[in-house]
This record gives structure tokens, C-alpha cells and sequence, in this order.
């Protein structure tokens, strides 16, 4: 396989990497306000400074290139390019991406950028945030900005990273600002997400560029141990909750047929969800699909408990991840595969039957690996380096299965590892890490290539020559 018919990367994104939180006339976002709230973040880790991207970024870039990868996914911070309500751009914010993008280019490095992960200004989450349902109309008129700032120069534009993950730590489990715990908000904010992204996504087609747009979405592939009727609708009810909401309006311009009366059976209110809404969906879907790929689903049907999502932040492999939705399906576990520190099941193959699902059900769509990694307590030895084999094993497994099912017709386009260095990672806060390049967060935020790094630059080096 030819370099040039396949991207290799790897990925970050602004709050998890930038840091100068308030410098270069950025504004606030709703990250800064709640890591700076005591009461909400007890555990007082922050992105203030993060790996400090924003100073070192020409270092980041260089090591993707001398790593042979050949694109980079990162995402714009939407407080430092417009930083307050009054919509002015800021040119330092601007100057520093049209920096980054310039990077890129020199060293032939395709970006790969989402307009929004996670972080909106926080004067927006002051009004409701993605509750609020102004919030579809900022967001498009934050991604037409973006549009005419950038245009051609980025060839791949993402609307909204993750809208499930980041609903359901949101508005379900309440550990991401605005720290709610609402199923009924959860729906509302999914709702308004997924109208905000196809909004912009009619932003971009009316602006004609030659870039392509997308959306990433994280898939947990939903399977089930048994194949009774019982496991088999769990599972129907289980993809409905963690994909089918997402990629159907985004694929096919609809949502899933049986979701609305699914949902109002639920209790939920769906007064929200408007005619010409609808018809926006159907006008604008994308051009590539972006997965984020870690782990599957395993459900089982609905046995007890109050609809919610449990993850370990501690990291101490004591808390299973979990998730339970009332009535319709909760987590099952398979005890006899591995898992990572904080409860995450490992399992491979999830690549190959999440790509093989999306080819079943959109066909030809070109999907990109928009994410997928490997957290470690990484240390460095007492020879200065990172020998971290574990996650070496993890990425050869990947890649066998994600080439298989290349090579069994899926239209996968491209990879990205979690992440290029290592990062802020949400909640946990800088102990869990994934990067390939090792960072010194205590001292200096020193970089030291791991192991993985230079296995993965000789991999896409040797599948080049292929
Ligand atoms: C994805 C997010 C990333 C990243 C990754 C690892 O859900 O898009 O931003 O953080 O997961 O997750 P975590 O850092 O929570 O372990």
C-alpha cells in the first residue's frame, strides 16, 4: 500500500494540548471555568498549561514528519479565534492556526481539523450552552467564519468531535462541564448537536471549497454475548443510544425510523425536534466519516437501575466502565479478555467489525480512523527512554485488523493515533497517557519519542514499500 493512498497520523486537540489558556487574546471556555471551580474539580488539575502546543507546535509538527506520518488531526479552539459575544475575530488566535497550518504544509502533512471538541466559550455555556437552542445558529455562524478565515487551506474539515461521549459526560454522567445529570437534557443537547453540525455543514457546502467535510463520531461497536430475541433487540436499542442517533442523520440525512416513538415511550419530550430541522438533515450530510475507535459496547438486556454511565477516573482498575439505559439495555462484560487500567476492555478486532458494520449499513462512505490508542501508566526508564511495548501490540493488533478489512473492500482511508504527544486527558488529568511521544509534564514538558514512536515510523515506512 502506497503512502499516498492511505493517511498515517495521529491526532490531539486544543484544550488537551494548547495550554496559554488566556494568552493571545483567547477567551474564556467553558473548560477554563470549570477546572478553574474548585468545587467541580476537586482533583485542581488543569489545561492552563497542558503539553503547551501552543508555544511548541513547530517541535510537534517536525516530530509527526520525522515520524513519516503524513496528516495531523487537531482541533481550533472556538474562544481563541472569536473570543467574546460581540463576534470579533481575534488575529493572534488566527495568525496562530494559519502558524500551524503553514507547518503542516512545509512538511507535506495534510491537517485534519474539527471546529469544535469540547470546548465552547464559556460566555455561550453561560447561556444554556448546547442546551440553549440558539446554539445550532452560533455554531454555524462560528463554522462560516472559519470557512472564509481558512477556505482551502485545511482539506479536511470536521464539524463536532464525539457528540455522544460528550453529551453523555455532559448531561448524563455530569462529570464534563456544565456537570448535569438529565436524560431528558441529554436528548435536548444530542438533538441540538447534531442540528448545530448539519447546519454547518450547509455553511461549508455554500461556500464551494475543494476541502471535504465531516464529522467524527466515536463508535462503540454494540454487540451482545448471547443471540436470543431479547440480546437481540438490547442490542438494536444499545447502537440506537451510542451510534444510530449520530451517524444516520449524518450519513443519511434522517434520523433512525424508530427512535422518536422509542424515546416518547421513554418519557422523553420531544417538543424540541422541529419540522425545518428535519429538512436540514436531509440536505446536508458528509463526505467522510471520522471514528474514533477504542473499545465495542457489550449489552445485555435491561436488568436494574436508574439510566447512567459510570468511568474510572482513577485509574486504579477498580471501576468497570459501565452503562445503563432503563428499559432498553445495560453493560454485559466479558471477563475473560484483558483490560486497561481504568476498566476499559481490550479487544482488537472491534476495528475490523465496526468498519465491516459502517460498510454494511452506508456502503462506500470513506471513513478515517479519526482516533484510536492505547492508555498506559507510561514511565521513562533509567536509560531515558519509554519502552512502551504494551502499546506497541496494541497498535500491530489494530492494524492487522483494520488492513483486513481494507482488504475485504471497506473504504477506510486513513489512521490517526491517540494522540501524537502526550496530552491533558479529561478528568484524569495527566497521569493516563497515550501519546507517542512522551512528555515531562513535572518539569520541563520535554519531549522523548517513545518506543511506539519510532515502531509506528518504520511501520508506515515499511508500508510504503509494500
Ligand atoms: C476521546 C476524545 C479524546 C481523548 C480520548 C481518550 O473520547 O475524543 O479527546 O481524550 O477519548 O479519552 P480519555 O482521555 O478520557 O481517556
Amino acid at each position: 500500500m502506497k503512502k499516498e493512498d492511505f493517511l498515517w497520523g495521529s491526532a490531539t486537540a486544543a484544550y488537551q494540548c494548547e495550554g496559554a489558556w488566556n494568552e493571545g487574546g483567547k477567551g474564556e471556555s467553558n473548560w477554563d471555568a470549570f477546572v478553574h471551580d474548585p468545587d467541580k474539580n476537586p482533583k485542581g488539575i488543569t489545561g492552563d498549561v497542558a503539553n503547551d502546543f501552543y508555544h511548541r507546535y513547530k517541535e510537534d509538527i517536525e516530530l509527526l514528519a520525522k515520524g513519516n506520518q503524513n496528516t495531523f488531526r487537531f482541533s481550533l479552539s472556538w474562544s481563541r479565534i472569536i473570543p467574546s459575544s460581540n463576534w470579533q475575530i481575534n488575529p493572534q488566535g488566527v495568525a496562530f492556526y494559519r502558524s500551524v497550518l503553514e507547518e503542516c504544509r512545509k512538511h507535506g502533512i495534510a491537517a485534519n481539523v474539527t471546529l469544535l471538541h469540547y470546548d465552547i466559550p464559556q460566555w455561550i455555556e453561560a447561556e444554556g450552552g448546547y442546551l440553549n437552542d440558539q446554539f445550532p445558529a452560533y455554531f454555524a455562524r462560528y463554522a462560516g467564519m472559519v470557512f472564509d478565515l481558512f477556505g482551502d487551506s485545511i482539506p479536511y474539515y470536521v464539524t463536532i468531535n464525539e457528540i455522544t461521549h460528550n453529551a453523555n459526560c455532559a448531561y448524563l454522567q455530569g462529570k464534563y462541564p456544565p456537570n448535569h445529570h438529565s436524560v431528558q437534557e441529554l436528548c435536548h443537547v444530542g438533538y441540538n448537536l447534531v442540528i448545530a453540525h448539519a447546519r454547518a455543514v450547509a455553511e461549508f457546502r455554500k461556500r464551494k471549497l475543494n476541502s471535504k467535510i465531516g464529522i467524527v463520531h466515536t463508535t462503540n461497536t454494540v454487540q451482545t454475548l448471547l443471540d436470543t430475541e431479547e440480546y437481540r433487540i438490547a442490542r438494536h436499542r444499545g447502537d440506537l443510544f451510542k451510534n444510530l442517533w449520530v451517524t444516520d442523520p449524518a450519513i443519511l440525512g434522517h434520523f433512525p425510523e424508530d427512535l422518536p416513538g422509542l424515546l416518547e415511550e421513554a418519557g422523553i419530550d420531544l417538543s424540541f425536534v422541529k419540522a425545518e430541522d428535519l429538512k436540514l438533515l436531509s440536505e446536508n450530510t458528509i463526505d467522510f466519516l471520522g471514528q474514533n475507535c477504542y473499545t465495542r459496547t457489550l449489552v445485555k438486556p435491561y436488568v436494574s437501575g436508574e439510566t447512567n454511565y459510570y468511568r474510572d477516573y482513577e485509574g486504579k482498575g477498580e471501576v468497570l466502565e459501565r452503562l445503563v439505559v432503563k428499559n432498553w439495555f445495560e453493560s454485559d462484560y466479558d471477563f475473560s479478555l484483558p483490560r486497561d487500567e481504568w476498566g476499559r476492555e481490550i479487544y482488537h478486532k472491534t476495528v475490523y467489525d465496526m468498519l465491516k458494520g459502517i460498510q454494511k449499513r452506508y456502503g462506500d462512505i470513506p471513513v478515517f480512523i479519526t482516533e484510536n490508542g492505547c492508555a498506559l501508566y507510561d514511565e521513562v526508564d533509567e536509560n531515558g527512554e519509554i519502552r512502551d511495548d504494551k502499546r506497541i501490540d496494541f497498535m500491530k493488533n489494530v492494524f492487522h485488523w483494520m488492513l483486513k478489512a481494507r482488504e475485504e473492500g471497506c473504504n477506510v482511508i486513513g489512521y490517526y493515533a491517540w494522540s501524537n504527544v502526550d496530552v491533558y486527558s479529561w478528568i484524569n488529568g495527566y497521569k493516563k497517557r497515550y501519546g507517542l511521544v512522551y512528555v515531562d509534564f513535572d518539569h520541563d514538558l520535554k519531549r522523548i519519542p517513545k518506543k511506539s514512536w519510532f515502531w509506528y515510523r518504520d511501520f508506515i515506512a515499511h508500508s510504503d514499500r509494500d
